[in-house]
């Protein structure tokens, strides 16, 4: 861990900014212009209006730009879409030094720089335990098939044609690999949202209920009480999967994904979609569906996944997310260029069900306030919520602590340590924190 700590101290701070420097140039000229409009308005409190006097003669107003005097590109300029230039430095990024092969490796969503709730497919978190690949959808298939004779009627194999047939449904769930956050379980390490809290993003699926598929080959549901799901990767990545998840209608078998197919790195042509449960059972590439009568024990949750326990023990089989939140504007790599106004906003997510509130902390937790969540408020998908700040200068700490729909309240780090210890990478869900320094600098910090 100190090892790649010191290989992050050498990332600039920069690019975790969704703004790119012509941004943050504009911006820097706004706070001067800011001052001096504040030093004219003497006695004027912080809050003083954004925008500059409309007196001041601002050439992007006075002059017209090429954009506004000459013809834009052609419709056809463009078959597939993609985002501004001048937002290029919103990327997912590798961790320098997590992995060194490239194909067992995660990247991490630019939570920074996102608004509302999905994620764009292009900036989807990524973790391949061996690799992605853009699979030919006509070679694909998958089966569905009994660890042993009783379990199920008749064996099946669907190609994603057949599977496309069938009634869709589509929905909106976020996903969260385990493993996100672990490197915060102790102390404050990583510099950005970015990286504590970027194995995370939120589509809206679409697919067949696993339990349509499993009825139409005639599972004995009394006697199968789990699933194993298995991928088509290199990995042969195998998950067991409660049949009590599958029985309530909302595992999916997805193709799609913010409204056209699945992208490649995110398991084209189909993937499951365990909505709540972490991220390592969305087992992507899905070519298998075994059904069986016991926990399968398969290597990545013997070896891995398994959370250490204070007392020494292992934690099997964990995969529910818990109630977690995080503020991504300001976050750390940010400057805040001005006191006054700031609009506070983050995330917050349960893998129990709906966020039923978050707080916001300015001072490092000693002093609450209620945050506004914004609409649409869905069980298992991230929720947005915003709050109004006046910063004054001074040092400041922002906390966010969300309240699910069973009244689980997220934990302090000191808290969620008492019960589960430093020993696990996995889970860590404590509430983050984020120091403002009179400069304005957003740094990564932990308060217990
Ligand atoms: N077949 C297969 N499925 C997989 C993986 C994998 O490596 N192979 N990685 C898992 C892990 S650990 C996570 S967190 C999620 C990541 O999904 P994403 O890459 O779409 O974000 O996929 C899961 N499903
Ligand atoms: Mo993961």
């Amino acid at each position: 861990m100190a090892e790649l700590t010191r290989r992050l101290g050498r990332l600039r701070p920069a690019p975790e900014n969704f703004l790119s420097e012509a941004d943050l140039k504009a911006a820097r000229e706004g706070r001067r212009r800011f001052l001096r409009t504040s030093l004219l308005a003497a006695g004027a409190a912080a809050g003083a209006p954004l925008g500059a006097q409309a007196g001041e003669a601002d050439p992007a107003i006075v002059n017209l730009p090429p954009w506004t005097t000459s013809p834009g590109s052609p419709v056809a300029a463009r078959p597939y879409g993609s985002p501004s230039r001048h937002r290029s430095a919103l990327q997912r990024r590798e961790l320098p030094g997590l992995s060194p092969v490239g194909a067992n490796s995660a990247s991490y969503c630019p939570l920074q720089g996102l608004f509302g709730i999905i994620t764009p497919s292009g900036l989807h978190y990524e973790r391949h335990h061996h690799g992605w690949h853009d699979i030919d959808p006509s070679r694909h298939r998958l089966m569905i098939n009994a660890s042993r004779p009783g379990l199920i009627a008749e064996p099946r194999i669907y190609t994603v044609e057949d599977l496309m047939r069938l009634p869709p449904v589509s929905r909106i769930h976020f996903i969260e690999c385990s493993g996100n956050t672990g490197t915060e379980r102790a102390h404050a390490t990583m510099p950005t949202v970015q990286y504590t809290h970027g194995l995370l993003s939120c589509s809206e699926f679409t697919g067949v209920p696993l339990r349509l598929l499993l009825e139409e080959c005639g599972v004995d549901f009394r006697r199968a009480r789990f699933a194993l799901a298995e991928g088509a990767d290199g990995a042969s990545l195998t998950r067991t999967i409660p049949m009590a998840l599958i029985e309530s209608g909302e595992v999916l078998v997805a193709y799609g994904q913010n409204g056209e197919s699945l992208r490649p790195e995110n398991g084209f042509p189909l993937r499951l979609v365990v909505p709540g449960v972490q991220g390592v059972s969305w087992v992507k590439w899905l070519r298998r569906i075994e059904v069986g009568d016991a926990p399968y024990a398969t290597r990545e949750e013997s070896l891995h996944y398994i959370d250490l326990m204070p007392d020494g023990q292992h934690r099997q089989y964990t995969s529910i997310q818990e109630c977690k939140s995080v503020i991504t504007t300001p976050s750390g790599g940010q400057t805040l260029l001005s006191r006054g106004f700031h609009n506070i906003s983050g995330l917050a997510w349960s893998g129990r069900g709906r966020v039923t509130g978050v707080d916001v902390s300015v001072d490092g937790g000693r002093n609450w306030r209620s945050a506004r969540l914004e609409a649409p408020v869905l069980a298992k998908a991230l929720t947005r919520f915003n709050f109004d700040w006046v910063w004054d200068g001074q040092a400041a700490v922002l906390q966010s602590r969300a309240i699910d729909e069973t009244g689980y309240v997220q934990p302090t780090p000191a808290e969620l340590r008492a019960v589960r210890g430093t020993g696990s990478i996995y889970h860590n869900h404590a509430i983050q924190s984020w120091q403002v320094r009179p400069s304005g600098e957003v740094v990564n910090v932990q308060v217990v």
